[in-house]
């Protein structure tokens, strides 16, 4: 049976996408960091764009922080900043990345002093959640070696567990802790949670409330992320995405933008395998806007998830299981192909308006003025960027 705009809009509607904080900061490579003007000055500020995305697309309800960039006095009251605006505090990032004291290892340091700062961290970390209500704990880590028997590492392995289950203790009964895995950078012989195999091994140990983070640009090139995505929603320990699209590296680029193809791939398995509109799979962004302006870059992002999960949605299941069962191999192959290549853009526009939303947000965020009025507003003052 053919499935239409019709059958799929109610799953569309309950789609929530978050988006972090630190894309509204100014961010860059290693050679420049360009400034745009408008850039936000503080978290309230980030917190204040974030809801303007939402505010266009009804697509993007909440905001993750990263601690310290986004630190504050008052927790409570900036979560009441952002209910005001009309979102939510997301997902809690740690950062054990940019201080001096970790150059060989935050969770997995042979010094138990410097281990034990790590893990405070993550305390500290906890104890945001519970002020801002924010579900999850997302830990990426740094943690690796440049050379072969630079170090150990078992014994960095033994550590991280150690760390990890010390810090699982503290998690709440209504959080989670993510673990985010990255084949490489910046460490470049080994990184310490290198592939989804080693989350779901030290996530397995701790419990039900630990999970895999899959972030869509740490992979090498040509692995086939839709696979992992199905194993890991079939093992139950698919925690969060965090999307984004590379052409080589880790480069933080538009989700969509570098393989529409892929995305849509990755978004039919989430589909089939039952994690769409599913509470216990949180669909993140995490991006950086290097050279394009930061509020119509997320705007752009959240659509084209949008965009590609209402491909996913048309995919035709009885009729795909019929050509699989059938062995018809092309037959199969043309039915994901037909969603695929589905142009559902007017349909969405319509569908948007009929909701109260602008049928296209980019031309809307455009002619909003919005930009030039957040450019002659937050003059002065210290712009934020990727790392503050
Ligand atoms: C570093 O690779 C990274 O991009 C990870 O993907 C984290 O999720 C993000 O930084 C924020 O800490
Ligand atoms: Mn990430
Ligand atoms: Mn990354």
């Amino acid at each position: 049976m053919t499935i239409t705009f019709a059958d799929i809009s109610a799953q569309l509607a309950t789609q929530a996408i978050e988006l972090p904080s630190w894309a509204f900061g100014n961010s860059g490579t290693r050679f420049k960091v360009f400034s745009t003007p408008g850039t936000p000055r503080t978290p309230q500020e980030k917190i204040a764009d974030a809801a303007k995305v939402h505010e266009l697309t009804g697509l993007a309800p909440s905001v993750a922080l990263h601690i310290p960039w986004d630190k504050v006095d008052d927790y409570a009251a900036l979560r009441a900043f952002a209910q005001d605006h009309g979102v939510d505090l997301g997902t809690i990032n740690s950062n054990t990345f940019q201080d001096d004291d970790y150059k060989f290892g935050s969770l997995t340091h042979t010094d138990d002093v410097i281990r034990q700062k790590a893990i405070d961290h993550h305390f500290e970390c906890i104890g945001v959640m519970d002020a801002t209500g924010s579900r999850d704990l997302k830990i990426w880590l740094a943690d690796g070696t440049n050379y072969p028997g630079q170090g150990d590492i078992r014994g960095r392995q033994d550590r991280m567990a150690d760390s990890l289950e010390k810090i699982y203790a503290r998690i709440g009964e209504n959080q989670r802790l993510v673990l985010e895995y990255k084949f490489f950078e910046p460490a470049f012989y080994h990184m310490d949670v290198p592939d989804w195999g080693t989350s779901y091994a030290q996530v397995t140990a701790l419990g039900d409330k630990a999970l895999v983070c899959l972030d869509t640009g740490h992979h090498a090139p040509g692995t086939n992320i839709e696979f992992i995505v199905m194993q890991l929603l079939r093992l139950g320990k698919l925690g969060s995405f965090d999307f984004n699209s590379r052409f080589y590296a880790d480069d933080d680029l538009i989700v969509g933008a570098a393989d529409p193809f892929q995305l849509f791939r990755i978004i039919y398995e989430v589909v089939r395998g039952g994690g769409l509109n599913n509470p216990d799979v949180a669909f993140m962004l995490d991006q950086c806007h290097n050279v394009e302006d930061k509020i119509p870059g997320q705007i752009r992002s959240v659509l084209n998830v949008q965009e590609m999960t209402a491909r996913a949605l048309l995919v035709d299941g009885g009729a795909l299981k019929t050509a699989q069962d059938a062995g018809d191999v092309l037959g199969a192959n043309a039915v994901l192909m037909d969603a695929f290549y589905t142009d559902v853009r007017p349909d969405l526009a319509a569908w948007r308006e009929s909701r109260g939303l602008p049928a296209d947000p980019m031309k809307a965020y455009a002619a909003s003025g919005h930009l030039a009025k957040i450019a002659a507003e937050r003059v002065g003052g210290q712009q934020a960027s990727w790392g503050a």
